[in-house]
């Protein structure tokens, strides 16, 4: 399709916002004619990661297998948004090692915790707290945050979503991928 593709990589707290954000960049993308794809846990923990939970181990090997499939969609010519916790550095850097130099675009969600618990849509905080869940992330699990990611984004309600989304959009067009 002759198109520039690349990889959105969406890392962030549960409840930050990742896959709304990401939803709404891709409607400005098909607004513009672009092939996308979001890779997010509504359509891969369900099915291809089925087998993981959310042991460290199993978070790595999940992040391991998502970078795997990102980019065979970018090989593709697919742009693909991707939109997991991905909570260690290292996994998120092993999956911009699989990607041609700027391609891997790592997106920043930013939130603060209070936010994220504070929205709850599914009540997960809730129950991490009471200790219904373990390993809950940024509860008894951690997040490690971007030291240097190409778009850092802020999400504690300060601005509608659309906004938020219209920064990543800024970046692609800035860049030239749109
Ligand atoms: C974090 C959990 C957990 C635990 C279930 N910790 O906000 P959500 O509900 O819809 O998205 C979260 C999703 C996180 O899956 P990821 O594949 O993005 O995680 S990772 O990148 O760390 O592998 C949350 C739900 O699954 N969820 N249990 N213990 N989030």
């Amino acid at each position: 399709n002759g198109q520039r593709a690349c990889l959105l990589w969406f890392t962030g707290l549960s409840g930050s916002g990742k896959s709304t954000i990401a939803g709404l960049v891709e409607e400005r993308l098909h607004e513009q004619r672009k092939l996308t794809y979001l890779l997010d846990g509504d359509n891969v923990r369900k099915g291809m990661n089925g087998d993981l939970g959310f042991t460290d181990a199993d978070r790595i090997e999940n992040i391991r297998r998502i970078g795997e499939m990102s980019k065979l969609f970018v090989d593709a010519g697919v742009i693909t948004l991707s939109a997991f916790i991905s909570p260690f550095r290292s996994e998120r850097a092993a999956v911009r090692d699989l990607m041609r130099e700027g391609d891997f675009i790592e997106v920043f969600v930013d939130a603060p915790l209070d936010t994220c618990e504070g929205r709850d849509p599914k009540g997960l905080y809730q129950r991490a707290r009471s200790g219904e869940i373990k390993n809950f992330t940024g509860i008894d699990s951690p997040y490690e945050r971007p030291d240097a990611p190409e778009i850092h984004v802020v999400n504690d309600g300060s601005l509608s979503p659309r906004e938020v989304a219209d920064q990543v959009v800024g970046y692609l067009r800035q860049r030239q991928f749109i």
